[in-house]
C-alpha cells in the first residue's frame, strides 16, 4: 500500500515539474535537436553545447530580395485561350500555355535568410557532469546546466517581447570561474566587428535572389556585461575571463519599414535596444519577460493525466508516444504549439512562416516563405480556439498589405477588379502565380486567408475590427464576381483556371476548372461577406449580387464511389495520386462548417473521401487529418493520426514538426486538432445555405474524446460567438463544464446527446455537470 502510495505522489510531484518542459541529457548535435526561443520578431535556436555554444539567429524581416513586381504582361492576353481549352478537355495544352505566359516573373519569389549565429566557446568544459538542457514553456526561456570540475555552470537564454532583445545570462555557484569568448558567424554578406566596451557588431546586407537585388541592411548587436573579472574586445571577437557571472544582450534589426519601404536603420535600431535594454538587471528583464509571456501563455491550461513515462527525456518519449501510455506528451505537444505561436507571431512582427520564426539556412525549403494553399492558414488553426487571438495580428495586417500588390495581379493577370493572391507570398507581398502551373495557378490562396480574418471576428465579436477588414474580404469577393465563368455543361459558375491544390487529375495536370475546394472557399468568403455587410449594416446591392452569384456556384457532389468529388468530374477514383497529401476538397467539413452531422449526406461522402486518402502523409497532412477525424466525431481515428504525427520522423528530437524536413505547420495543426477532439464550436449549424441570419453558437463538449485520454482537464478554449470554456471529465463522461462569456449572450450547448440553451451575460459564468439536461438552473449565474 504505502509504495503505490509513495509512487503515485512520487509520479505527481515529477508531473508538476515537468508538465511544461522540454529537456534533454545531451547538447543539441545538429539544429532539428536545438530548442527554440522568440518574441515574434526575434528567434534563437539554442544548442547547449558546454565546449562551444551555438545560438543561431534570426530577424522576421531578414529575407532576401527588396519591393518588386513579378506581374507578366503576356498573362491576360492568353487567359481566355487557356479557358477555351480547359473548357474543351485540352488539359494539357492549357498546362503549357499557361506555363509560358502566365506565371511570375521571377518565376519563383524571395526566401526567409538566417542573421547568423553567436558562438560562445567555454575552455575545459568539453569533459562535464550532471547535464540538463531544458526548454521551460511556462517561461519561454532555455535553461543549460551542468559541472565542470565542482563547479555548476548555468546558462538561461530567452528573447524578450517587452525588451525587444534576446538574454543570455551566464552563472556559476563560484565566484571568478565564468571565462569564455564570444564570437559571430554569418553566411551572410556581413563583417563582424569588436567594439568597446565589450560589444560584437555585425553589418550586412541580405541575399539577391532570383534576379531581385538585396537590399536590405542589417545588424546585430551583442553587448557583454559581467559581473568581476576582465573583458577584452578585439577584431572580431569579445573574451571574458575570471568573472562571477554574465549577461549578454543581443539585439537585431533590418531597415526594413513595411513591403515597400526599406529605409529604416538597423544601426539606430539595435543602439536603441540596447541602450534600454542595458539599464534594467537580469532579474528585471526576466521578471518583465515572463510576465509578458504567461499573460498568454497560462490563458489555456490542459491536463490529460500523467504516466511513468512523463519522466523520460522528451525525445524518448516521441519514440514511445504510440504505445499509448503518456497522455502527457499530448498535453505537453499542445502546449508547444502555443509556445511557438506566442514565439513567432505577435503584434508588429511579421507572420509565422513555413519555419517559424526559425530557419538557419540561406536557401531553406520552400524558401520558408507563406504557401497559402494550407501550410500558413493551418499555422493560425490554433490561435483562436486555444485564446491566442492577438498571435493572428501579424496574419491579419500581411493579408491587407496583400490587397495593394493582389489589386494589380488582379488587373494583370486576370483583367478584374478586387485583389487576388495565388498560392504563395512572401516579405514583399508578392501575389502573382509562382513555381508552375502545377502548383501555382490557383487563385484563391488570399480568400482562404479571409477566413482567418472572419474566424478572428467570429471568435471575438468586435465589431469595429469587423469594419476595418471587411474592404479586405470585400475585394477578395470582388476578384471571384468579376472572373467566375460559367462551365458549359451544367451552367454552373467556377473558376478558370485553377486546380486542386498539387493534385493531378486524370488529365494528367492540375489545371482544371472549378475545383471543389474553390466552390467551398468561394461558398464561406461570399456568406461571410454578406454577413459582414448585414452587421455593418452597408453594401445591400453587393450583398445581394454576392448572394445570387453564391447561388450559381457549382454544388457539392457526391461521386460514384460515395465520395465527395475533389473536382466537378467524378474523377477521383482514377486520379493517379489516390493518397495525395492534400485533402482540399474536406476544407468544406475542416476549417469550414459547411459540412457537419446536420448536412448527412455529405458528412458521409466526407467520410468516404478520408478513408479514400488513407492515414499516410506529410507532417501537415497528418494534422490536418487529426482535425478531419475530429470532425467526423471519431475520437479514436483522430487519436491513431495523432499517434502517427506524434513519432519520430514527422516529429523531430526538438518536438519540432517535419514535412519533411522541418516545417512548423504540423505544429499549429496537432495542438488544432487536440483542440477539435475536446471543443467544437459553430454558428447555427452549416453555412451552405446561407442560414446565418440569426446566428446562435453551438458549443460540442469533448465531441471526439479518445479512450486513451480517460481523465482530464481543460481551461480557457475559446469558443464562437464569444466564450470561453472550461471542461472537466473522468472515465470518459464529463464532469463539469463551465462557460463563461466574453461577448455572447446565448449558445447551445451539446454533450453527447443533450443539448440545452444557456443563456450568459459578458463577463458572467455557466457551470454545466455532466448530464446537461439537469444542469443549468443549478449554478446559473448567468443573469
Ligand atoms: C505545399 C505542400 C508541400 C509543402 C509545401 C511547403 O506545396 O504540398 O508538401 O508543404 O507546401
Amino acid at each position: 500500500m504505502n509504495r503505490v502510495f509513495l509512487t503515485i505522489v512520487f509520479l505527481a510531484s515529477t508531473a508538476a515539474a515537468q508538465d511544461l518542459k522540454l529537456w534533454y541529457e545531451k547538447p543539441a548535435a545538429q539544429w532539428v535537436e536545438a530548442l527554440p526561443v522568440g518574441n515574434g520578431r526575434l528567434g534563437a535556436m539554442v544548442f547547449g553545447g558546454t565546449e562551444n555554444e551555438r545560438i543561431q539567429l534570426n530577424e522576421g524581416t531578414l529575407w532576401a530580395g527588396g519591393p518588386y513586381d513579378p506581374s507578366s504582361p503576356e498573362a491576360l492576353e492568353a487567359l481566355p485561350e487557356a479557358r477555351r481549352l480547359i473548357f474543351e478537355g485540352k488539359y494539357r495544352e492549357a498546362n503549357d500555355l499557361i506555363g509560358r505566359k502566365m506565371m511570375a516573373r521571377p518565376l519563383q519569389q524571395m526566401q526567409y535568410e538566417p542573421v547568423g549565429d553567436l558562438r560562445l566557446s567555454f575552455p575545459g568544459h568539453g569533459a562535464m557532469d550532471n547535464y540538463r538542457r531544458e526548454l521551460d514553456l511556462d517561461t519561454a526561456s532555455v535553461r543549460i546546466s551542468y559541472t565542470v570540475g565542482g563547479v555548476k555552470f548555468v546558462r538561461e537564454i530567452f528573447s524578450s517581447p517587452v525588451d525587444q532583445v534576446i538574454v543570455i545570462h551566464l552563472t556559476a555557484d563560484k565566484p571568478g570561474q565564468i571565462n569564455f569568448t564570444a564570437m559571430m558567424t554569418t553566411p551572410q554578406k556581413a563583417a563582424v566587428q569588436a567594439e568597446s566596451p565589450g560589444t560584437l557588431v555585425m553589418r550586412g546586407v541580405n541575399g539577391d535572389a532570383k534576379g531581385i537585388k538585396g537590399v536590405l541592411k542589417f545588424q546585430a548587436r551583442v553587448r557583454v556585461r559581467t559581473q568581476g573579472g576582465k573583458t577584452t574586445s578585439e577584431k572580431d571577437r569579445v573574451a571574458v575571463s575570471g568573472a562571477d557571472g554574465a549577461l549578454l544582450l543581443i539585439a537585431a534589426a533590418t531597415s526594413y519599414k513595411n513591403y515597400k519601404d526599406v529605409s529604416g536603420d538597423p544601426e539606430a535600431l539595435t543602439q536603441a535596444y540596447l541602450a534600454k535594454a542595458g539599464l534594467k538587471t537580469f532579474n528585471t528583464l526576466r521578471r518583465r519577460h515572463v510576465a509578458e509571456h504567461q499573460r498568454l501563455f497560462r490563458r489555456v491550461t490542459l491536463d490529460l493525466g500523467v504516466t511513468e513515462a512523463a519522466r523520460l527525456p522528451t525525445d524518448q518519449r516521441i519514440a514511445k508516444f504510440a504505445e499509448g501510455h503518456d497522455p502527457q506528451l499530448a498535453a505537453l505537444y499542445f502546449q508547444f504549439g502555443r509556445y511557438l505561436l506566442i514565439s513567432c507571431s505577435r503584434p508588429g512582427g511579421q507572420p509565422a512562416t513555413l519555419q517559424g520564426l526559425w530557419n538557419e539556412s540561406m536557401t531553406p525549403p520552400w524558401d520558408s516563405k507563406y504557401t497559402i494553399n494550407i501550410n500558413t492558414e493551418m499555422n493560425y488553426w490554433p490561435a483562436e480556439p486555444t485564446n491566442l487571438g492577438e498571435c493572428t495580428e501579424p496574419l491579419i495586417q500581411m493579408v491587407t498589405e496583400l490587397v495593394e500588390p493582389g489589386s494589380r495581379t488582379a488587373k494583370v493577370n486576370w483583367g478584374a477588379g478586387g485583389w487576388v493572391c495565388h498560392h504563395n507570398t512572401d516579405l514583399w507581398r508578392a501575389t502573382a502565380p509562382i513555381d508552375g502551373p502545377t502548383w501555382g495557378f490557383w487563385p484563391m490562396g488570399g480568400a482562404w486567408l479571409c477566413k482567418q480574418l472572419w474566424d478572428h471576428y467570429e471568435f471575438g465579436g468586435d465589431k469595429t475590427y469587423m469594419a476595418k477588414v471587411y474592404p479586405v474580404m470585400k475585394g477578395a469577393a470582388q476578384f471571384f464576381l468579376d472572373t467566375l465563368v460559367e462551365e458549359p455543361k451544367r451552367k454552373w459558375l467556377v473558376t478558370c483556371p485553377s486546380l486542386s491544390p498539387e493534385n493531378t487529375h486524370p488529365g494528367g495536370v492540375s489545371v482544371c476548372a472549378g475545383p471543389t475546394m474553390d466552390m467551398e472557399i468561394i461558398r464561406d468568403l461570399f456568406n461571410h461577406c454578406i454577413r459582414a455587410a448585414e452587421i455593418l449594416d452597408t453594401d445591400k446591392d453587393f450583398r445581394a449580387r454576392v448572394a445570387a452569384t453564391r447561388d450559381r456556384l457549382a454544388p457539392l457532389e457526391i461521386g460514384s464511389a460515395g465520395q465527395l468529388q475533389e473536382w466537378l468530374e467524378d474523377w477521383d477514383m482514377q486520379a493517379p495520386e489516390i493518397h495525395h497529401r492534400h485533402v482540399s476538397h474536406l476544407y468544406a467539413l475542416f476549417p469550414s462548417d459547411q459540412i457537419t452531422p446536420l448536412t448527412p449526406d455529405l458528412f458521409a461522402a466526407a467520410k468516404k473521401s478520408l478513408e479514400m486518402r488513407g492515414d499516410g502523409g506529410t507532417g501537415w497532412s497528418l494534422a490536418w487529418k487529426i482535425n478531419l477525424w475530429a470532425r467526423l466525431l471519431d475520437g479514436e481515428h483522430a487519436y491513431k493520426m495523432l499517434t502517427l504525427l506524434l513519432r519520430p520522423g514527422p516529429t523531430l528530437p526538438n518536438l519540432l514538426d517535419s514535412c519533411p524536413p522541418f516545417q512548423i505547420d504540423g505544429n499549429f495543426g496537432g495542438p488544432s486538432g487536440i483542440t477539435e477532439m475536446l471543443l467544437q464550436s459553430d454558428i447555427a449549424g452549416p453555412s451552405t445555405t446561407n442560414h446565418h441570419s440569426s446566428p446562435i453558437s453551438v458549443l460540442h463538449l469533448l465531441p471526439a474524446l479518445p479512450k486513451a485520454w480517460p481523465t482530464g482537464k481543460v481551461t480557457g478554449l475559446r469558443a464562437r460567438g464569444g466564450f470561453e470554456v472550461d471542461m472537466r471529465w473522468k472515465d470518459g463522461r464529463l464532469e463539469k463544464a463551465t462557460i463563461r462569456s466574453t461577448s455572447g449572450t446565448a449558445c447551445k450547448v451539446r454533450y453527447a446527446s443533450d443539448v440545452v440553451e444557456v443563456k450568459v451575460k459578458p463577463g458572467r459564468s455557466v457551470d454545466l455537470n455532466g448530464s446537461l439536461m439537469t444542469a443549468p438552473k443549478a449554478s446559473g449565474a448567468g443573469d
